[in-house]
């Protein structure tokens, strides 16, 4: 049982190298998503998007597939950006600078981070999980690493912003490493079944 392939349904580099790593221990070979494959997300829940993006790239490659659909909902904005957080503007630098001038009048800064992971074989669902991560959007921008909104995340309990936790830290108690943690034993499942 080795090398069995995976598609990273996604084109979103930052989510890419954080699965790079969240899977190697695993038996998998990495594929990535065909070059220029548009998929449109026409759910209503994070959920039904990773859903979508996991069945159309597995259809499409043949292969494996797991998605990823996360994004950033912010309480005084009631609950947006939401499911609409890649599509709030045309970059990260944009995204965030929409953000904190929208949210500029409000004094509460509450914000919560999910990340719904599925996992495709063809149009067929294998496994689906969600991760939360619960927080406060900062005034202004701190740290350099991760991508996205991640300068302006801070985790509640903690004085530090996503962009400012290395990659270990940001998976321990971000949104994306607690639904990885519902994540693994059901690929180590998966995978023992894959074995008989
Ligand atoms: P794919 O659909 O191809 O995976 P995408 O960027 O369009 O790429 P989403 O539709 O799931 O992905 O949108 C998620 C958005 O939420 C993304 O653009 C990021 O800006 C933001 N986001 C998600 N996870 C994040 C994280 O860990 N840190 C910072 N921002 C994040």
């Amino acid at each position: 049982m080795d090398n069995i392939p995976l598609v990273i349904a996604s084109g979103n580099e930052g989510k890419i190298k954080e699965f790079q790593k969240l899977l190697e221990d695993f038996p998998f070979k990495l594929l990535t998503q065909p070059f220029g494959f548009e998929i449109e997300e026409t759910g209503t829940t994070f959920l039904e998007n990773a859903r979508i993006k996991a069945i159309a790239v597995s259809k499409e490659t043949g292969n494996l597939s797991l998605a990823d659909d996360s994004g950033l909902s912010v309480e005084a904005l009631g609950g947006a950006p939401g499911i609409y957080s890649s599509r709030y503007a045309n970059s990260d630098e944009e995204r965030i600078k929409k953000l904190l001038s929208e949210l500029k009048p409000y004094s509460n800064r509450k914000a919560k981070f999910e990340c719904a992971l599925c996992i495709a074989s063809r149009e067929k669902v294998l496994v689906e999980v969600t991760g939360f991560c619960e927080g406060q959007i900062t005034f202004s921008k701190k740290g350099n690493n991760g991508f996205g909104y991640d300068p302006i995340f801070q985790v509640s309990g903690l004085g530090e912003t996503f962009a400012e936790m290395n990659y270990e830290k940001k998976m321990q108690v971000g949104h994306r490493g607690n639904a990885f943690k519902l994540l693994k034993p059901e690929l180590k499942k998966l995978l023992t079944l894959n074995e008989k």
